[in-house]
């Protein structure tokens, strides 16, 4: 079979050694799509026979033409997958949106250029990677020299979340290729579409059989776990909740396996009286509801300086009336529906949990009538609390939804304490016109990520990820290599 989505069965098979299957056990669930609770595909679920099957399929291309590929062949493919996407660039927008119910003005400037980017830049990354030298003494006056050698690490396993499915897949897959190693991708069981396509990209373009494998499924007792349990996957990069990253962090210490984890985060947005209000605004309205919230860099928690708080609220409130929660394909539409039906549970008990401990509802705090056509679909009123305790769940849990908590402070000293009061250290944004304060206050924030008067502004070789609980190691340029890649010091006497 060589369709991904047959369009009168709308089947979404697992793609193992190049080719694409059916679940051994036939067991199927249904892929629904968000923005009217229609099926988008029918997912056939691997057990662990296929999951076993498609680590051996990866294992076989390490050990055939894919570990003896010479470097410059194997990067002129993996540059030519970008192209590849590009090449298919409405499909993908299609299957992403069918899966998310994101808006076309977004994944269309957003998640599919990015998605086909990473597979260029990481090749690039890789052609200009280099490892290190040193020369020493030795007592008897020959001296030695020492290098480092640098090998693919081997299998890897790739585990994948809804919100940015083809762009935070290929910020692994890219670099882990581009590094020699061979993948088995478990994409999230919600959005299973592109990950999947991007096999017939992969045949398109000629990467050998195996090095790209594709297992759908869940977490626990599924395809997830069984990727992370089995003894052949050599290293596992991880993107999703802080809570499912600890359980695959006791499956990886089984054969001490390395792992790569991007958490979950409740990120702050510090809002000086000194920023520029139109700046700021504009930037909030982005940083807090952009992908309806879904993004783990959003800014939850926004602190803003008591001199402006007012004028801040109304102005947030303003922006956040006029956008248009609408169908995907409205060139107008700013926001699509929540992921999923589960998910709006979790977003909707949060927007209870906010007016029960005393929340002042500033805009939103419900469900939006979309007609008749959409009201089965995930929608979601995008909202914004004040007067919330610090110890309020709303202000205190990632939430993941389309929803700020806003607060007054009165010294950059509280607003650095507040933004800190978190388990998680991800991402913070500061708007200040102050550019001392910035460079003061951005090093005392607990994060990985600090943006000063923007947001998501994103150069590739920078390092990415997270400081406490949001996170293990950092990807992007060298940093993404240093995992994908053992190293080896060869030192040779003189
Ligand atoms: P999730 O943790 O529920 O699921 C992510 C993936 O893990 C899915 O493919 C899921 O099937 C799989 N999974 C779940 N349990 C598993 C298990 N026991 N073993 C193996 N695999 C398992 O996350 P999600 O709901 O898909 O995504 C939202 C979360 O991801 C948020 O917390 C968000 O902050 C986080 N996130 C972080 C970043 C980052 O860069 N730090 C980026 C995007 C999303
Ligand atoms: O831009 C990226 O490379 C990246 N990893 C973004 C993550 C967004 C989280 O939702």
């Amino acid at each position: 079979m060589d369709q991904v989505v047959d369009n009168k069965t709308q089947q979404t098979l697992n793609f193992v050694g190049g080719e694409y299957r059916p679940s051994s056990s036939n067991k199927t669930f249904e892929n629904i799509n968000p923005i009217d609770g229609s099926v988008a595909s029918i997912v056939h679920e691997a057990d662990k026979s296929d999951v076993d099957a498609a680590v051996k399929a990866a294992k076989a291309a390490m050990a055939g033409e894919w570990g003896k590929m010479p470097m410059a062949k194997r990067l002129d493919l993996i540059g030519k997958l970008a192209d590849g996407i590009n090449a298919r660039f409405d499909e993908f927008l299609a299957a992403e949106v069918a899966d998310t119910g994101k808006p076309n003005s977004l994944a269309s400037h957003i998640d599919i250029p990015r998605g086909a980017a990473n597979f260029q830049v990481f090749a690039d990354t890789m052609k200009s990677h280099h490892g290190e030298f040193f020369k020493m003494d030795t007592p008897d006056g020959t001296g030695a020299i020492n290098y480092t050698s640098e090998r693919p690490k081997g299998v890897i396993g790739v585990i994948c979340p809804w919100n940015l499915p083809l762009l935070l897949m290929t910020w692994k897959v890219g670099p882990a290729m581009a590094c020699g190693n061979a993948v088995v991708v478990k994409p999230s069981e919600e959005t299973p579409q592109t990950a999947t396509l991007l096999g017939e990209v992969m045949n398109e373009v000629g990467i050998p059989k195996g090095v790209y494998n594709v297992i759908n499924g869940f977490g626990p007792d599924s395809a997830g776990e069984y990727l992370t349990q089995h003894p052949d996957v050599d290293a596992i990069t991880f993107t999703g909740e802080t809570v499912t990253g600890e359980a695959i962090m006791k499956e990886a210490a089984v054969g001490m396996r390395d792992v790569s984890f991007e958490l979950g985060g409740k990120n702050a947005g510090l809002i000086f009286a000194d920023c520029d209000m139109d700046k700021a605004i504009e930037g909030t309205l982005r940083s807090a509801f952009a992908n309806c919230g879904q993004v783990c860099l959003n800014t939850e928690k926004l602190l803003v300086e008591r001199p402006i708080f007012d004028e801040f609220v109304t102005r947030l409130k303003e922006g956040v009336e006029n956008m248009k929660v609408g169908l995907p394909t409205d060139k107008d539409t700013d926001m699509g529906p929540l992921v999923s039906h589960g998910h709006r549970d979790k977003v909707l008990s949060y927007y209870e949990a906010a007016v029960k401990e005393g929340a002042t509802v500033v805009t939103g705090g419900g469900v939006p009538d979309m007609g008749e056509d959409l009201n089965g679909g995930a929608w979601i009123e995008p909202t914004i609390w004040t007067d919330l305790a610090d110890d309020a769940s709303p202000v205190t849990d990632e939430i993941f939804g389309p929803c700020c908590h806003i607060r007054p402070f009165d010294t950059e000293e509280e607003a650095i304490e507040l933004a800190n009061n978190t388990e998680y250290g991800l991402a913070t944004s500061i708007w200040t016109e102050n550019l001392t304060r910035a460079h003061r206050v951005a090093p005392q924030i607990d994060v990985g990520i600090t943006w000063v008067n923007c947001w998501f502004l994103r150069d590739l070789r920078t390092p990415f990820g997270g400081a406490k609980q949001s996170g293990i190691g950092r990807e992007g340029g060298e940093y993404s290599l240093e995992f994908y890649l053992e190293t080896s010091n060869i030192c040779v006497k003189l």
